[in-house]
């Protein structure tokens, strides 16, 4: 058990202590007085009881005592209040400098973009003692984003923005839960991994409210920027992945299938069957030899070469670590 954080998980961000800190008051100030209540009407049950040739006596009015027990509890309340009202504001407001993230929820998964365009799903990684600023949105029903390490709770809503900012404290890894029914959820769940990093979740099974499941790692600066120039593989029967496997995974992770198909149909883009070594015709009547500088290009800044007769389709520039384009690259290498 945690000494800092009595019956509640490791305090790993600023508010958490502030919130604990309201939490054990109100926590000790019940306990204090549930005891002494309970004990002076156990007292007085007793010392009042019924007795023969004793005759009650009802008491009279006391003004005095009837406005006491109303303003004392009134002034109690009103610092209850601003307390909260205080810490509320404070994670409602950014910091100076915060890191914005983008957070959505949609059934049944997390997806966080950072601020170059990179985004990944269920696992947010983010720099020690760096201000951060989360800012939700919901791509089709009500969810809540629920982080208890950092006494995170936040509605995600469809149609609106909600933001919440924090900084974390402590390096290590907090569970994200959903913590608001979002359905779904035939199966039994599937329990984690064994040996999956400290027994904590990532869902991967997306299959209804309880597999919506995600991990933000606290990193130490450095490892947060060396992670952000060149995001290792994920793993793949528990090896870290091939570049072939991994740019499989890329291939719909990046929702690249949603206008490529590896099967030689035409969608909104180019088939990436045979793509490699393809002589492709551009609009400006040259022809290129696809090679990995053109799919690097492509990928960065579509609009430099144009295929033809896919002059409509528009695809959008990606921010993608070059590791991961490499990955690209070798599974279209390996699409025949
Ligand atoms: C919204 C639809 C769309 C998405 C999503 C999309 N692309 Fe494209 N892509 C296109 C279109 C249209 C073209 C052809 C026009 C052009 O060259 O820009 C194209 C062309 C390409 C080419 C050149 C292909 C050739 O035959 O010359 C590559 C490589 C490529 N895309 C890679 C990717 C990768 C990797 C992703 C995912 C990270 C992706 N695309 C996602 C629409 C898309
Ligand atoms: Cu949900």
């Amino acid at each position: 058990m945690n000494p800092d954080s009595f019956q509640l998980p490791e305090q790993m961000s600023t508010n958490a202590a502030e919130y604990d800190a309201l939490y054990n008051f109100i926590y000790y100030f019940s306990l204090v007085f549930t005891v002494a209540i309970t004990a002076i009407t156990i007292y007085f049950v007793a010392k009042y009881r019924r007795r023969p040739g004793v005759k009650s006596e009802p008491p009279g009015h006391n003004l005095v005592m009837e406005i006491a027990w109303t303003v004392l509890p009134l002034f109690f309340i009103i610092g209850l209040f601003h307390y909260s009202f205080k810490l509320f504001v404070q994670n409602a407001v950014a910091y100076e400098g915060a890191m914005e993230i983008r957070v959505r929820g949609q059934k049944w998964l997390w997806t966080f973009e950072y601020p170059n365009g990179y985004s990944e799903t269920d696992e947010l990684r983010l720099p020690v003692g760096r201000p951060v600023k989360l800012i939700f949105s919901s791509e089709d029903v009500l969810h809540a984003f629920f982080v208890p390490g950092a006494r995170l709770k936040k509605d995600v809503v469809p149609g609106m923005y909600s933001t919440f900012s924090f900084i974390p404290t402590k390096t290590g890894d907090l569970q994200v839960f959903c913590a608001e029914y979002c359905g779904g959820g035939e199966g039994t769940p599937e329990p984690p991994a064994a040996g999956s990093p400290k027994e904590l979740n990532v869902s991967g099974f997306h299959k209804g409210h309880w597999g919506m499941l995600g991990v933000i790692h606290v990193l130490p600066q450095a490892d947060f920027d060396q992670w952000v120039k060149n995001p290792p593989p994920p793993t793949c029967d528990g090896q870290p992945c091939t570049p072939e496997q991994w740019g499989e995974k890329l291939y719909t992770k990046q929702a690249c299938n949603s206008c490529h198909t590896i099967d030689g149909k035409r969608l909104t883009g180019p088939s990436w069957k045979g793509i490699f070594g393809r002589q492709e015709q551009l609009t400006d009547g040259t022809t290129v030899t696809i090679d990995e500088n053109y799919i690097r290009e492509s990928i960065l800044k579509p609009q430099s070469k144009i295929v033809k007769t896919y002059e409509n389709g528009n695809m959008p520039p990606y921010t993608i670590p070059d590791k991961q384009l490499e990955a690209l690259i070798a599974y279209m290498k390996t699409l025949k």
